[in-house]
């Protein structure tokens, strides 16, 4: 929820303490030419509207990991047993929100991806992936999540609008 305004000039990354922690899967099929990422059109939550990854926040004392691969199965019934880490993600909203995001990949899964209460699933070749309908940050670490590379991202947003970005290999 928010709290007071957040003024950018200043941040102090290092001090970044999130109200909330989330995850981001991306699951992946096929190869070469035919490689395909699955993403959502999300109904609700943050970013209703946007194309994203399947994920969500993390519930009780949950892993990050145990988050990624429930909110997988809830949001677009795909069954994913073992995902990689891939990245960290640090959003700081000038409204005084603020999310830590732990992003994942996996290449094996169970059963088909559905239309639920939450998501709209979509399978999508790697090179046609719809920047322009997702989050601003995304366009600056997907390519390093897609060429295999760790990053860690921290990002000032005012609503939609990415203000500052600082993106690191790691
Ligand atoms: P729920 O409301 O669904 O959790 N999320 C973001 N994802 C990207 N790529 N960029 C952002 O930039 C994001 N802010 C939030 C993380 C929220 C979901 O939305 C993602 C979670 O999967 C600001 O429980």
């Amino acid at each position: 929820m928010s709290d007071r305004i957040v003024p950018l000039d200043g941040f102090d990354w290092e001090h970044f303490s999130p109200k909330d922690r989330a995850t981001l899967l991306f699951v992946f099929r096929g190869m070469g030419q035919e490689r395909e990422v699955l993403l959502i059109r999300k109904k609700r939550g943050l970013g209703a509207g946007k194309v994203n990854a399947p994920g969500g926040k993390l519930e009780g004392a949950e892993t990050p990991l145990a988050a990624a691969l429930r909110e997988c199965e809830e949001e677009v019934g795909l069954q994913v047993e073992k995902a990689k880490r891939a990245g960290e993600l640090s959003f700081q909203f000038e409204d005084g929100y603020s999310l830590h995001c732990t992003v994942f990949t996996a290449e094996e899964y169970e059963g088909k991806a559905v239309e639920t209460d939450e998501a709209i699933p979509f399978w999508v070749p790697i090179e046609d992936i719809p920047y322009d309908e997702m989050w601003a940050d995304d366009h600056l670490w997907i390519p390093r999540l897609l060429a295999g590379e760790a990053f860690q991202g921290f990002f000032f947003f005012r609503g939609d609008e990415l203000l500052s970005e600082d993106l690191r290999c790691c």
